[in-house]
Protein backbone atom coordinates (compact mmCIF):
# COMPACT_ATOMS: atom_id res chain seq x y z
CA UNK A 1 0.00 0.00 0.00
CA UNK A 2 2.23 2.73 -0.99
CA UNK A 3 -0.34 5.93 -0.93
CA UNK A 4 -0.65 5.25 2.96
CA UNK A 5 2.89 4.07 3.75
CA UNK A 6 4.08 7.19 1.70
CA UNK A 7 2.08 9.72 3.65
CA UNK A 8 3.16 11.52 6.81
CA UNK A 9 1.64 10.50 9.51
CA UNK A 10 -0.23 13.32 10.65
CA UNK A 11 -0.92 13.73 7.33
CA UNK A 12 -0.18 17.25 6.82
CA UNK A 13 2.91 16.77 4.54
CA UNK A 14 4.50 19.31 6.26
CA UNK A 15 3.12 22.28 4.03
CA UNK A 16 -0.04 23.39 5.62
CA UNK A 17 -0.50 27.29 5.44
CA UNK A 18 -1.05 29.52 2.73
CA UNK A 19 2.14 30.02 0.83
CA UNK A 20 3.78 33.47 0.77
CA UNK A 21 3.12 33.90 -2.83
CA UNK A 22 0.05 32.78 -3.06
CA UNK A 23 -1.58 35.35 -5.64
CA UNK A 24 -2.70 38.47 -5.40
CA UNK A 25 -2.89 40.02 -8.71
CA UNK A 26 -5.28 42.59 -9.37
CA UNK A 27 -3.46 44.79 -7.31
CA UNK A 28 0.05 43.69 -8.42
CA UNK A 29 2.48 47.02 -8.09
CA UNK A 30 3.30 49.37 -11.01
CA UNK A 31 5.35 46.85 -12.91
CA UNK A 32 4.87 43.44 -11.11
CA UNK A 33 8.17 41.86 -9.99
CA UNK A 34 9.19 38.13 -11.88
CA UNK A 35 10.02 36.38 -8.74
CA UNK A 36 12.58 34.00 -9.11
CA UNK A 37 11.33 29.75 -9.09
CA UNK A 38 13.12 28.75 -5.78
CA UNK A 39 15.34 25.70 -7.27
CA UNK A 40 15.82 22.75 -5.48
CA UNK A 41 19.03 20.71 -5.57
CA UNK A 42 16.99 17.42 -6.35
CA UNK A 43 14.47 18.76 -9.00
CA UNK A 44 15.69 19.97 -12.11
CA UNK A 45 13.78 23.32 -12.50
CA UNK A 46 11.03 22.94 -15.38
CA UNK A 47 9.29 24.74 -17.90
CA UNK A 48 6.83 21.99 -19.90
CA UNK A 49 4.31 22.60 -22.48
CA UNK A 50 2.87 19.70 -20.66
CA UNK A 51 0.95 21.74 -18.48
CA UNK A 52 -1.29 23.43 -20.85
CA UNK A 53 -4.63 22.80 -20.24
CA UNK A 54 -6.16 20.32 -23.30
CA UNK A 55 -9.51 21.48 -23.19
CA UNK A 56 -9.95 24.34 -20.89
CA UNK A 57 -10.33 27.86 -22.22
CA UNK A 58 -7.19 29.76 -22.82
CA UNK A 59 -6.20 31.82 -25.75
CA UNK A 60 -2.66 30.68 -27.24
CA UNK A 61 -0.23 32.62 -25.39
CA UNK A 62 -0.02 35.86 -23.05
CA UNK A 63 -2.23 36.64 -20.03
CA UNK A 64 -5.78 35.81 -19.13
CA UNK A 65 -7.62 37.28 -15.49
CA UNK A 66 -11.67 37.65 -15.26
CA UNK A 67 -14.24 36.09 -17.98
CA UNK A 68 -16.29 39.55 -18.77
CA UNK A 69 -19.48 39.96 -20.88
CA UNK A 70 -20.06 36.38 -21.87
CA UNK A 71 -23.39 35.72 -23.65
CA UNK A 72 -25.08 34.20 -26.36
CA UNK A 73 -25.52 36.15 -29.88
CA UNK A 74 -27.19 35.10 -32.84
CA UNK A 75 -26.45 31.34 -32.70
CA UNK A 76 -22.57 32.22 -31.04
CA UNK A 77 -21.19 31.95 -27.45
CA UNK A 78 -18.93 35.29 -27.25
CA UNK A 79 -16.58 35.11 -24.56
CA UNK A 80 -14.86 38.73 -23.42
CA UNK A 81 -12.07 38.11 -21.28
CA UNK A 82 -9.11 40.19 -19.10
CA UNK A 83 -6.16 39.63 -21.23
CA UNK A 84 -2.75 41.25 -21.53
CA UNK A 85 -1.77 41.39 -25.10
CA UNK A 86 1.92 41.94 -24.22
CA UNK A 87 2.86 39.34 -21.98
CA UNK A 88 2.24 36.43 -19.72
CA UNK A 89 1.75 38.83 -16.69
CA UNK A 90 -1.15 41.19 -15.22
CA UNK A 91 0.56 44.80 -16.02
CA UNK A 92 -0.84 48.21 -14.90
CA UNK A 93 -1.83 49.71 -17.82
CA UNK A 94 -1.83 46.95 -20.15
CA UNK A 95 -5.62 44.90 -19.30
CA UNK A 96 -7.55 44.72 -22.67
CA UNK A 97 -10.69 42.87 -23.36
CA UNK A 98 -9.59 39.29 -25.72
CA UNK A 99 -12.35 37.85 -27.53
CA UNK A 100 -13.43 34.75 -28.27
CA UNK A 101 -16.45 32.97 -29.93
CA UNK A 102 -17.50 28.96 -30.09
CA UNK A 103 -21.25 27.62 -31.29
CA UNK A 104 -20.42 24.75 -28.46
CA UNK A 105 -18.68 26.11 -25.78
CA UNK A 106 -16.35 23.48 -26.29
CA UNK A 107 -13.81 24.85 -29.30
CA UNK A 108 -13.28 28.65 -29.16
CA UNK A 109 -11.72 30.57 -32.19
CA UNK A 110 -10.15 33.72 -31.13
CA UNK A 111 -10.74 37.29 -32.52
CA UNK A 112 -8.70 40.42 -32.11
CA UNK A 113 -9.25 41.99 -28.67
CA UNK A 114 -12.22 44.18 -28.76
CA UNK A 115 -10.60 47.53 -26.08
CA UNK A 116 -7.55 48.43 -25.33
CA UNK A 117 -6.59 51.00 -23.30
CA UNK A 118 -6.42 53.99 -25.29
CA UNK A 119 -8.37 56.92 -23.65
CA UNK A 120 -8.50 59.09 -20.46
CA UNK A 121 -11.41 57.15 -19.27
CA UNK A 122 -9.63 53.87 -19.23
CA UNK A 123 -5.58 54.80 -19.81
CA UNK A 124 -4.83 52.67 -17.27
CA UNK A 125 -6.59 49.59 -18.33
CA UNK A 126 -10.08 48.43 -19.66
CA UNK A 127 -11.05 46.13 -16.37
CA UNK A 128 -13.48 44.02 -15.44
CA UNK A 129 -17.29 44.32 -17.33
CA UNK A 130 -20.74 42.43 -18.19
CA UNK A 131 -22.39 42.18 -21.53
CA UNK A 132 -26.66 42.83 -21.26
CA UNK A 133 -28.88 42.01 -24.53
CA UNK A 134 -31.11 45.09 -24.89
CA UNK A 135 -34.85 44.61 -25.21
CA UNK A 136 -34.99 45.63 -28.83
CA UNK A 137 -31.91 42.59 -28.82
CA UNK A 138 -28.99 44.75 -29.07
CA UNK A 139 -25.94 43.72 -27.09
CA UNK A 140 -24.02 46.77 -25.11
CA UNK A 141 -21.43 46.36 -22.78
CA UNK A 142 -20.43 48.35 -19.65
CA UNK A 143 -16.77 48.13 -18.39
CA UNK A 144 -14.93 49.66 -15.48
CA UNK A 145 -11.79 51.96 -17.31
CA UNK A 146 -8.99 52.74 -14.83
CA UNK A 147 -7.98 56.52 -15.33
CA UNK A 148 -5.02 58.27 -14.45
CA UNK A 149 -4.11 58.22 -10.70
CA UNK A 150 -6.29 54.66 -10.69
CA UNK A 151 -9.53 56.67 -10.61
CA UNK A 152 -12.23 54.14 -11.30
CA UNK A 153 -14.96 55.10 -14.23
CA UNK A 154 -17.95 52.64 -15.55
CA UNK A 155 -17.46 52.95 -19.76
CA UNK A 156 -20.00 51.83 -22.13
CA UNK A 157 -19.09 49.90 -25.61
CA UNK A 158 -21.40 49.35 -28.31
CA UNK A 159 -20.83 47.11 -31.55
CA UNK A 160 -19.97 48.47 -34.13
CA UNK A 161 -21.95 46.34 -36.65
CA UNK A 162 -24.82 44.48 -34.58
CA UNK A 163 -25.71 42.10 -37.53
CA UNK A 164 -22.79 40.73 -37.32
CA UNK A 165 -22.83 37.57 -35.27
CA UNK A 166 -19.18 37.60 -34.50
CA UNK A 167 -19.43 41.13 -33.10
CA UNK A 168 -16.08 42.04 -34.54
CA UNK A 169 -14.99 45.54 -33.67
CA UNK A 170 -16.76 47.65 -30.92
CA UNK A 171 -17.10 51.74 -30.36
CA UNK A 172 -16.68 53.06 -27.67
CA UNK A 173 -18.96 55.53 -26.50
CA UNK A 174 -18.53 59.20 -27.39
CA UNK A 175 -19.94 60.30 -23.87
CA UNK A 176 -17.26 58.07 -21.55
CA UNK A 177 -17.58 57.54 -18.51
CA UNK A 178 -21.16 57.07 -18.18
CA UNK A 179 -20.84 56.48 -14.72
CA UNK A 180 -18.25 58.43 -12.41
CA UNK A 181 -17.11 57.93 -8.42
CA UNK A 182 -18.82 60.53 -7.20
CA UNK A 183 -20.33 59.15 -4.16
CA UNK A 184 -19.94 60.63 -0.58
CA UNK A 185 -18.03 58.12 1.05
CA UNK A 186 -16.41 56.14 -1.64
CA UNK A 187 -13.55 54.82 -2.23
CA UNK A 188 -12.11 56.07 -6.17
CA UNK A 189 -9.79 53.26 -6.62
CA UNK A 190 -13.12 50.50 -5.21
CA UNK A 191 -15.53 51.25 -7.21
CA UNK A 192 -15.64 48.33 -10.42
CA UNK A 193 -16.72 45.33 -12.17
CA UNK A 194 -20.72 46.80 -13.30
CA UNK A 195 -22.66 43.82 -13.48
CA UNK A 196 -25.34 42.37 -16.33
CA UNK A 197 -28.58 44.80 -16.68
CA UNK A 198 -31.43 43.81 -14.95
CA UNK A 199 -35.05 45.11 -15.25
CA UNK A 200 -36.81 46.71 -11.96
CA UNK A 201 -40.53 46.72 -11.25
CA UNK A 202 -40.38 50.64 -12.68
CA UNK A 203 -39.27 48.98 -16.13
CA UNK A 204 -35.31 50.72 -15.32
CA UNK A 205 -32.56 49.08 -16.48
CA UNK A 206 -30.61 48.49 -13.21
CA UNK A 207 -27.25 47.28 -12.46
CA UNK A 208 -24.81 47.07 -9.46
CA UNK A 209 -21.54 47.85 -8.98
CA UNK A 210 -18.45 46.84 -6.72
CA UNK A 211 -17.20 49.41 -4.66
CA UNK A 212 -16.11 50.11 -0.62
CA UNK A 213 -17.75 53.01 1.07
CA UNK A 214 -16.47 54.64 4.26
CA UNK A 215 -15.83 51.04 5.96
CA UNK A 216 -18.36 48.52 4.42
CA UNK A 217 -18.63 46.67 0.74
CA UNK A 218 -21.45 47.26 -1.53
CA UNK A 219 -22.86 46.52 -4.47
CA UNK A 220 -24.11 49.80 -5.35
CA UNK A 221 -27.10 49.84 -7.36
CA UNK A 222 -28.03 51.98 -10.49
CA UNK A 223 -30.44 53.00 -12.97
CA UNK A 224 -31.32 53.89 -16.25
CA UNK A 225 -33.94 54.04 -18.96
CA UNK A 226 -31.86 54.02 -21.75
CA UNK A 227 -28.44 52.36 -20.55
CA UNK A 228 -26.64 55.47 -21.58
CA UNK A 229 -27.81 57.77 -18.52
CA UNK A 230 -26.89 56.29 -15.28
CA UNK A 231 -28.46 57.56 -11.91
CA UNK A 232 -27.45 56.26 -8.75
CA UNK A 233 -30.36 54.30 -6.39
CA UNK A 234 -29.49 56.22 -2.65
CA UNK A 235 -29.62 52.63 -1.12
CA UNK A 236 -27.02 50.09 -2.46
CA UNK A 237 -28.53 46.57 -3.49
CA UNK A 238 -26.92 45.17 -0.69
CA UNK A 239 -23.80 45.83 1.30
CA UNK A 240 -21.93 44.49 4.38
CA UNK A 241 -19.10 45.67 6.91
CA UNK A 242 -15.71 44.01 7.63
CA UNK A 243 -14.77 42.22 4.83
CA UNK A 244 -12.40 42.47 1.57
CA UNK A 245 -14.02 45.04 -1.40
CA UNK A 246 -16.52 42.73 -3.35
CA UNK A 247 -14.89 43.03 -6.59
CA UNK A 248 -16.88 40.99 -9.46
CA UNK A 249 -20.52 41.26 -8.12
CA UNK A 250 -23.29 39.05 -10.19
CA UNK A 251 -26.92 39.34 -9.44
CA UNK A 252 -29.03 36.90 -10.88
CA UNK A 253 -32.59 34.83 -10.44
CA UNK A 254 -32.86 31.23 -9.43
CA UNK A 255 -35.94 28.76 -9.18
CA UNK A 256 -35.50 26.16 -6.25
CA UNK A 257 -35.05 23.16 -7.83
CA UNK A 258 -35.59 23.72 -11.25
CA UNK A 259 -31.88 23.64 -13.32
CA UNK A 260 -34.18 26.20 -15.91
CA UNK A 261 -32.12 29.57 -16.20
CA UNK A 262 -33.81 32.84 -15.37
CA UNK A 263 -33.40 36.08 -17.87
CA UNK A 264 -33.13 38.86 -15.77
CA UNK A 265 -34.05 41.16 -18.62
CA UNK A 266 -37.44 39.53 -18.52
CA UNK A 267 -40.13 39.92 -15.44
CA UNK A 268 -39.11 37.10 -12.71
CA UNK A 269 -41.60 34.95 -12.05
CA UNK A 270 -43.33 33.96 -8.57
CA UNK A 271 -41.07 31.86 -6.09
CA UNK A 272 -38.00 32.73 -7.50
CA UNK A 273 -35.12 33.74 -5.43
CA UNK A 274 -32.34 35.83 -6.09
CA UNK A 275 -28.28 34.83 -5.74
CA UNK A 276 -25.90 37.86 -5.11
CA UNK A 277 -22.11 36.62 -6.05
CA UNK A 278 -19.23 38.70 -5.08
CA UNK A 279 -15.45 37.85 -5.65
CA UNK A 280 -13.53 38.74 -2.13
CA UNK A 281 -10.46 37.89 -0.42
CA UNK A 282 -9.59 34.47 -2.26
CA UNK A 283 -12.51 33.37 -2.90
CA UNK A 284 -16.46 33.51 -4.56
CA UNK A 285 -18.74 33.98 -2.22
CA UNK A 286 -22.47 33.93 -2.48
CA UNK A 287 -25.51 34.70 0.00
CA UNK A 288 -29.55 33.56 -0.94
CA UNK A 289 -32.32 35.62 -0.74
CA UNK A 290 -34.74 37.44 -2.28
CA UNK A 291 -35.09 41.20 -4.36
CA UNK A 292 -37.68 43.29 -2.39
CA UNK A 293 -39.36 44.76 -4.79
CA UNK A 294 -40.78 47.99 -2.72
CA UNK A 295 -37.11 48.22 -0.76
CA UNK A 296 -35.37 47.98 -4.44
CA UNK A 297 -32.82 45.48 -2.78
CA UNK A 298 -31.38 42.07 -1.62
CA UNK A 299 -32.43 40.87 1.34
CA UNK A 300 -30.49 37.70 2.02
CA UNK A 301 -32.89 34.76 3.54
CA UNK A 302 -30.05 34.14 6.54
CA UNK A 303 -27.88 37.19 8.00
CA UNK A 304 -24.65 35.52 8.77
CA UNK A 305 -22.21 38.31 9.93
CA UNK A 306 -18.96 36.42 9.34
CA UNK A 307 -18.52 35.88 6.11
CA UNK A 308 -16.04 33.12 6.74
CA UNK A 309 -19.31 30.96 6.68
CA UNK A 310 -20.69 32.47 3.39
CA UNK A 311 -21.33 29.86 0.80
CA UNK A 312 -18.48 29.37 -1.83
CA UNK A 313 -18.98 28.81 -5.66
CA UNK A 314 -15.95 27.11 -5.51
CA UNK A 315 -13.48 26.31 -2.76
CA UNK A 316 -10.46 26.05 -4.73
CA UNK A 317 -8.63 28.23 -7.17
CA UNK A 318 -11.13 30.20 -8.97
CA UNK A 319 -12.38 33.77 -9.05
CA UNK A 320 -14.12 36.43 -10.71
CA UNK A 321 -16.78 34.20 -12.09
CA UNK A 322 -19.62 35.82 -14.30
CA UNK A 323 -22.74 33.63 -14.96
CA UNK A 324 -25.54 34.64 -18.18
CA UNK A 325 -28.31 33.04 -19.60
CA UNK A 326 -28.13 31.21 -22.26
CA UNK A 327 -31.26 31.63 -24.55
CA UNK A 328 -30.36 29.00 -26.94
CA UNK A 329 -30.76 26.17 -24.17
CA UNK A 330 -32.35 27.75 -21.39
CA UNK A 331 -29.85 27.60 -18.88
CA UNK A 332 -27.55 29.85 -16.47
CA UNK A 333 -23.98 29.16 -16.77
CA UNK A 334 -21.30 30.19 -14.65
CA UNK A 335 -17.26 30.20 -15.17
CA UNK A 336 -14.51 31.46 -13.41
CA UNK A 337 -10.87 32.40 -13.64
CA UNK A 338 -8.13 29.86 -12.27
CA UNK A 339 -5.00 31.54 -11.93
CA UNK A 340 -1.51 30.04 -12.13
CA UNK A 341 -0.18 28.42 -9.08
CA UNK A 342 3.60 28.56 -10.03
CA UNK A 343 5.96 30.92 -10.08
CA UNK A 344 5.71 34.11 -12.14
CA UNK A 345 9.33 33.24 -14.25
CA UNK A 346 7.86 30.35 -14.70
CA UNK A 347 4.40 31.98 -16.13
CA UNK A 348 6.88 34.29 -18.46
CA UNK A 349 9.29 31.40 -19.79
CA UNK A 350 6.29 29.47 -20.15
CA UNK A 351 4.59 32.61 -22.18
CA UNK A 352 0.74 32.14 -20.71
CA UNK A 353 -0.58 32.24 -18.10
CA UNK A 354 -4.15 31.66 -16.45
CA UNK A 355 -7.32 29.53 -17.31
CA UNK A 356 -10.98 29.50 -17.80
CA UNK A 357 -12.74 26.44 -16.25
CA UNK A 358 -15.63 24.34 -17.79
CA UNK A 359 -18.61 26.60 -18.30
CA UNK A 360 -21.22 24.92 -15.41
CA UNK A 361 -24.77 25.34 -15.53
CA UNK A 362 -25.71 26.64 -12.47
CA UNK A 363 -29.44 26.49 -10.20
CA UNK A 364 -30.76 26.64 -6.64
CA UNK A 365 -31.24 23.36 -4.92
CA UNK A 366 -34.93 22.40 -3.60
CA UNK A 367 -34.29 23.44 -0.45
CA UNK A 368 -33.54 26.86 -1.64
CA UNK A 369 -30.28 26.93 0.40
CA UNK A 370 -27.27 26.57 -2.05
CA UNK A 371 -26.47 26.55 -5.72
CA UNK A 372 -24.99 23.52 -7.54
CA UNK A 373 -23.43 23.50 -10.79
CA UNK A 374 -22.42 20.66 -13.32
CA UNK A 375 -20.17 21.05 -16.04
CA UNK A 376 -21.79 21.69 -19.35
CA UNK A 377 -23.22 18.74 -21.40
CA UNK A 378 -21.27 20.09 -24.26
CA UNK A 379 -17.91 19.12 -22.59
CA UNK A 380 -18.94 15.19 -22.63
CA UNK A 381 -18.26 15.52 -26.65
CA UNK A 382 -14.84 15.12 -25.93
CA UNK A 383 -15.51 11.84 -23.83
CA UNK A 384 -13.47 8.56 -25.71
CA UNK A 385 -12.39 5.13 -24.59
CA UNK A 386 -15.03 5.02 -21.55
CA UNK A 387 -14.45 2.20 -18.90
CA UNK A 388 -16.61 1.10 -16.11
CA UNK A 389 -16.52 -1.03 -12.76
CA UNK A 390 -19.39 -2.02 -10.92
CA UNK A 391 -19.79 -3.46 -7.43
CA UNK A 392 -16.73 -2.39 -6.12
CA UNK A 393 -16.27 -2.81 -2.42
CA UNK A 394 -12.94 -0.99 -0.76
CA UNK A 395 -12.37 -1.75 2.70
CA UNK A 396 -10.54 0.48 5.04
CA UNK A 397 -6.56 0.71 3.13
CA UNK A 398 -8.16 -0.48 -0.08
CA UNK A 399 -6.22 1.24 -3.75
CA UNK A 400 -8.31 0.11 -6.86
CA UNK A 401 -6.24 1.29 -9.56
CA UNK A 402 -7.83 2.71 -12.61
CA UNK A 403 -6.73 1.78 -15.85
CA UNK A 404 -7.56 2.21 -19.80
CA UNK A 405 -7.84 6.26 -19.85
CA UNK A 406 -5.11 8.78 -20.27
CA UNK A 407 -4.75 9.64 -16.30
CA UNK A 408 -3.52 13.67 -17.72
CA UNK A 409 -6.62 14.03 -19.27
CA UNK A 410 -9.68 12.49 -18.30
CA UNK A 411 -12.84 12.89 -16.86
CA UNK A 412 -13.92 10.19 -14.08
CA UNK A 413 -17.59 9.90 -12.37
CA UNK A 414 -17.77 7.98 -9.23
CA UNK A 415 -20.39 7.46 -7.07
CA UNK A 416 -19.52 5.89 -3.28
CA UNK A 417 -22.11 3.88 -1.41
CA UNK A 418 -21.66 3.98 2.49
CA UNK A 419 -22.77 0.45 4.30
CA UNK A 420 -23.14 1.86 6.89
CA UNK A 421 -23.69 5.38 8.69
CA UNK A 422 -23.07 4.38 12.48
CA UNK A 423 -19.32 5.12 12.37
CA UNK A 424 -19.54 8.83 11.51
CA UNK A 425 -17.08 11.10 13.96
CA UNK A 426 -19.03 13.75 15.66
CA UNK A 427 -18.69 17.66 13.69
CA UNK A 428 -17.17 20.75 15.40
CA UNK A 429 -19.31 23.29 13.65
CA UNK A 430 -15.53 25.25 14.12
CA UNK A 431 -14.34 23.58 11.37
CA UNK A 432 -16.99 25.62 8.91
CA UNK A 433 -14.27 28.78 9.31
CA UNK A 434 -11.28 27.05 8.20
CA UNK A 435 -12.28 24.27 5.69
CA UNK A 436 -8.71 24.07 4.61
CA UNK A 437 -6.97 23.95 7.56
CA UNK A 438 -9.59 20.70 8.63
CA UNK A 439 -8.60 19.12 4.75
CA UNK A 440 -4.46 19.77 6.14
CA UNK A 441 -5.41 18.05 10.02
CA UNK A 442 -7.24 15.57 8.49
CA UNK A 443 -5.83 14.33 5.13
CA UNK A 444 -6.23 11.11 3.05
CA UNK A 445 -3.41 9.19 5.63
CA UNK A 446 -5.40 10.15 8.53
CA UNK A 447 -7.94 7.39 9.20
CA UNK A 448 -11.46 8.44 10.02
CA UNK A 449 -14.34 6.29 10.93
CA UNK A 450 -16.59 7.36 7.15
CA UNK A 451 -14.09 8.62 4.90
CA UNK A 452 -11.79 9.22 3.95
CA UNK A 453 -12.19 7.99 0.70
CA UNK A 454 -12.29 9.35 -3.04
CA UNK A 455 -9.39 9.39 -5.44
CA UNK A 456 -6.11 10.10 -6.16
CA UNK A 457 -5.04 11.22 -8.94
CA UNK A 458 -1.58 11.99 -10.91
CA UNK A 459 0.12 10.10 -8.81
CA UNK A 460 3.95 8.80 -9.83
CA UNK A 461 5.33 5.32 -9.22
CA UNK A 462 6.39 5.38 -6.03
CA UNK A 463 3.72 8.17 -4.71
CA UNK A 464 6.23 11.24 -3.94
CA UNK A 465 3.58 13.20 -6.01
CA UNK A 466 0.45 12.31 -6.06
CA UNK A 467 -3.13 14.71 -5.90
CA UNK A 468 -6.04 13.50 -3.50
CA UNK A 469 -9.66 14.22 -4.09
CA UNK A 470 -11.56 13.00 -1.11
CA UNK A 471 -14.78 12.96 1.82
CA UNK A 472 -15.18 12.72 5.17
CA UNK A 473 -19.00 11.77 6.43
CA UNK A 474 -19.51 13.70 9.93
CA UNK A 475 -22.39 13.86 12.13
CA UNK A 476 -23.95 16.82 13.61
CA UNK A 477 -27.32 16.82 15.56
CA UNK A 478 -30.01 15.92 12.76
CA UNK A 479 -27.79 15.70 10.57
CA UNK A 480 -25.23 14.86 8.36
CA UNK A 481 -21.86 17.19 7.13
CA UNK A 482 -19.69 16.21 4.58
CA UNK A 483 -16.06 17.03 4.21
CA UNK A 484 -14.52 17.41 0.42
CA UNK A 485 -11.08 17.89 -0.20
CA UNK A 486 -8.55 18.70 -2.86
CA UNK A 487 -5.38 18.31 -1.25
CA UNK A 488 -2.71 19.01 -3.26
CA UNK A 489 0.23 19.19 -0.61
CA UNK A 490 2.36 16.02 -2.37
CA UNK A 491 0.84 16.96 -5.89
CA UNK A 492 4.46 18.03 -7.12
CA UNK A 493 7.82 17.44 -6.22
CA UNK A 494 9.05 20.77 -7.26
CA UNK A 495 9.33 23.37 -4.44
CA UNK A 496 8.03 26.27 -6.39
CA UNK A 497 4.13 25.27 -6.88
CA UNK A 498 1.48 26.54 -4.30
CA UNK A 499 -0.27 23.52 -3.09
CA UNK A 500 -2.58 24.29 0.12
CA UNK A 501 -5.10 21.25 0.35
CA UNK A 502 -8.18 22.95 -0.47
CA UNK A 503 -11.96 22.42 1.29
CA UNK A 504 -15.48 22.55 1.52
CA UNK A 505 -18.67 21.20 3.34
CA UNK A 506 -21.56 20.04 2.45
CA UNK A 507 -25.25 19.08 4.15
CA UNK A 508 -26.44 15.56 3.02
CA UNK A 509 -29.71 13.79 4.48
CA UNK A 510 -27.81 10.37 4.71
CA UNK A 511 -31.07 8.46 6.15
CA UNK A 512 -32.56 8.79 2.74
CA UNK A 513 -29.58 8.54 0.39
CA UNK A 514 -26.46 6.68 0.97
CA UNK A 515 -24.48 7.70 -2.21
CA UNK A 516 -22.19 10.68 -2.06
CA UNK A 517 -20.92 11.34 -6.24
CA UNK A 518 -17.52 12.53 -7.27
CA UNK A 519 -17.16 13.90 -10.76
CA UNK A 520 -13.46 15.00 -10.84
CA UNK A 521 -11.91 16.64 -14.63
CA UNK A 522 -8.37 15.89 -15.17
CA UNK A 523 -6.83 18.20 -17.51
CA UNK A 524 -2.95 18.25 -17.01
CA UNK A 525 -2.29 20.90 -14.85
CA UNK A 526 -6.29 22.11 -14.00
CA UNK A 527 -8.09 19.37 -12.07
CA UNK A 528 -12.19 20.67 -11.44
CA UNK A 529 -14.02 18.19 -8.84
CA UNK A 530 -17.92 18.09 -8.03
CA UNK A 531 -19.23 16.34 -5.61
CA UNK A 532 -22.24 15.22 -3.87
CA UNK A 533 -24.30 16.29 -7.14
CA UNK A 534 -22.55 19.80 -7.39
CA UNK A 535 -23.22 20.95 -3.78
CA UNK A 536 -18.77 21.55 -3.73
CA UNK A 537 -16.51 22.31 -6.53
CA UNK A 538 -13.33 22.80 -6.06
CA UNK A 539 -11.19 23.95 -8.66
CA UNK A 540 -6.72 23.18 -8.39
CA UNK A 541 -3.61 24.05 -10.06
CA UNK A 542 -0.85 20.97 -10.11
CA UNK A 543 2.35 20.85 -11.52
CA UNK A 544 3.79 17.61 -10.98
CA UNK A 545 7.08 16.11 -12.31
CA UNK A 546 5.55 13.27 -13.66
CA UNK A 547 3.50 15.51 -16.09
CA UNK A 548 6.56 16.64 -17.74
CA UNK A 549 9.43 14.19 -17.09
CA UNK A 550 8.01 10.64 -17.11
CA UNK A 551 4.63 11.24 -19.11
CA UNK A 552 2.57 8.48 -17.44
CA UNK A 553 0.65 8.78 -13.87
CA UNK A 554 -1.69 6.58 -11.62
CA UNK A 555 -5.25 6.62 -10.91
CA UNK A 556 -7.17 5.17 -8.36
CA UNK A 557 -10.64 4.94 -5.96
CA UNK A 558 -9.75 4.37 -2.50
CA UNK A 559 -10.59 4.09 1.02
CA UNK A 560 -9.20 4.70 4.25
CA UNK A 561 -12.05 4.93 6.55
CA UNK A 562 -12.48 1.95 8.89
CA UNK A 563 -16.43 1.32 7.55
CA UNK A 564 -16.35 -0.20 3.92
CA UNK A 565 -18.00 1.99 0.95
CA UNK A 566 -19.09 0.46 -2.39
CA UNK A 567 -18.68 1.67 -5.46
CA UNK A 568 -21.68 0.86 -7.46
CA UNK A 569 -20.68 2.87 -10.51
CA UNK A 570 -17.40 4.25 -11.77
CA UNK A 571 -17.00 5.36 -14.83
CA UNK A 572 -14.40 7.30 -16.48
CA UNK A 573 -13.37 8.65 -20.06
CA UNK A 574 -9.99 9.95 -21.93
CA UNK A 575 -10.89 13.48 -22.83
CA UNK A 576 -9.91 14.53 -26.16
CA UNK A 577 -8.18 17.81 -27.02
CA UNK A 578 -10.77 20.77 -27.79
CA UNK A 579 -9.63 23.47 -30.77
CA UNK A 580 -9.30 26.05 -28.02
CA UNK A 581 -8.28 29.15 -30.01
CA UNK A 582 -5.12 27.17 -32.32
N1 LIG B 1 -9.68 41.95 -12.01
C1 LIG B 1 -9.96 43.13 -12.78
C2 LIG B 1 -10.76 44.01 -11.88
C3 LIG B 1 -11.38 43.04 -10.95
C4 LIG B 1 -10.27 42.07 -10.72
C5 LIG B 1 -8.67 43.73 -13.23
C6 LIG B 1 -10.74 40.74 -10.18
O1 LIG B 1 -11.73 44.75 -12.61
O2 LIG B 1 -11.84 43.66 -9.78
O3 LIG B 1 -8.01 42.88 -14.15
O4 LIG B 1 -9.88 39.71 -10.51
Amino acid sequence: NLFFSNSSSNGSGGRCSLCPQSPEVSFCPLSPEVSPCSQSPEVPYIVSTTYRTAYHFQPPRNWINDPCGLMYYKGIYHNFYQYNPHCALWCWGDIAWGHSVSTDLVNWIQLEPVIEPDNPSDIDGCWTGSATILSGGQPVILYTGVSRDNCQVQNLLFPKNPSDPYLREWTKAGNNPVIQPVVPGLNRSCFRDPTTGWIGPDGLWRIAVGAQLYSYNAALLYKSEDFLSWTRVDHPLYSHNLSNMWECPDFFAVLPGNNSGLDMSVSIPRGAKHALKMSVGYFDKYLIGVYDLKRDAFVPDTIVDDCRLWLRIDYGDFYASKSFFDSKKGRRIIWGWSQEADCRSDDVAKGWAGIHTIPRTIWLDSDGKQLLQWPVDEIESLRTNEINHQGLELNKGDMFEINGVDTFQADVEIYFELTSINAAEPFDPSWLLDPEKHCCEAGASVHGGIGPFGLVILASNNMDEHTVVHFRVYKSQQKYMILMCSDLRRSSIRPSPYTPAYGGFFELDLAKERKISLRTLIDRSAVESFGGGGRVCITSRVYPAVLADVGRAHMYAFNNGSATVRVPQLSAWTMRNAHVNV
